[in-house]
């Protein structure tokens, strides 16, 4: 295929799917993964009618290390040459103490925020370093630099992703590709509503009296890190609101 190829996993929401069309508006092939196959055939009609592109649409959970194996093994052979991973499939639930979470909710979050990411990074680049090309992309998070009450576990998760990022980074020293770990803080999305378990008005309130990111912007930033010249390695972006100063110091009007 003539056109670069993008991996995105968790692309039917949000980051994912701003990244989906940034990267599909500069003309490259997408790999979109999801696990709603209705959301993931509308944005492959949407993206391919409006920019001209391919889409290639997988359907799988990525804690489900089968079905990503199998999925990835079996790539047709003009979508296996991926120049771009982004891993940004994720999930926060509840925000109870440490010692009152839930724990089948907790694993969730651990075995895709953490086992998810590692596994298709392990799927991935292999092909990436035989090829000589390649640059993954991680969705981190500003929660995974400093815990905050009720974040205990997804904070954990997220500075996991900055331990996975730079163990990669340095694993992949002696090759061309790059490692990036973008850390994002509030950006208005469906997390905060997957966060309060459907509870719109709490999410909302989340966002109250300060101009929160948009995941274009984030989107943005994930493009600027990739089109870089191939010697420029950007390791890691911490990206908030100018009205966010930490992961819980912030101003409201
Ligand atoms: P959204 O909820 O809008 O999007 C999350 C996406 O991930 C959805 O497409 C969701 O699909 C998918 N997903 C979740 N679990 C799985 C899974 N097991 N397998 C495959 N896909 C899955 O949230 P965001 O866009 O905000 O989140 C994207 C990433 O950004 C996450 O890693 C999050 O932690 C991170 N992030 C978000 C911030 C924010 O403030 N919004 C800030 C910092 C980081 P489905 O609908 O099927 O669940
Ligand atoms: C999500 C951002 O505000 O929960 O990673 O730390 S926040």
């Amino acid at each position: 295929m003539e056109n670069k190829i993008v991996f995105i996993t968790g692309a039917t929401s949000g980051i994912g799917e701003a990244c989906a069309h940034k990267f599909a508006s500069k003309g490259y092939n997408l790999i979109l993964n999801g696990r709603k196959a209705d959301l993931l055939d509308k944005l492959k009609q949407q993206l391919e009618a409006q920019y001209g592109m391919a889409v290639l649409p997988l359907l799988f959970d990525v804690r489900n290390k089968i079905a990503v194996e199998t999925t990835l093994q079996a790539l047709p052979d003009e979508w296996k040459a991926v120049e771009i991973l982004i891993n940004n499939a994720g999930l926060v639930l509840g925000t109870e103490k440490e010692f009152e979470v839930d724990l089948e909710e907790s694993g969730i979050v651990i075995d895709t925020n953490i086992k998810g990411l590692l596994t298709v990074t392990r799927c991935i680049v292999p092909g990436m370093i035989a090829r000589g090309k390649g640059h993954i992309i991680n969705i981190g998070s500003i929660a995974g630099d400093a815990a905050y009450a009720g974040g205990s576990v997804y904070c954990a998760t997220k500075a996991a992703v900055k331990a996975l990022s730079d163990g990669l980074r340095i694993d992949l020293v002696d090759t061309p590709l790059r490692v990036t770990n973008i850390k994002p803080g509030m950006v208005e999305t469906h997390f905060s509503i997957t966060r309060f378990r459907g509870d719109k008005t709490k999410a909302g309130a989340v966002y109250q009296g300060l101009q929160p990111l948009t995941p274009m912007d984030i989107a943005e930033t994930i493009y600027f890190a990739a089109s870089a010249p191939a010697h420029v390695q950007i390791a890691e972006v911490l990206i908030m609101p100018t009205n966010q100063a930490t992961g819980t110091i912030t101003y409201r009007r």
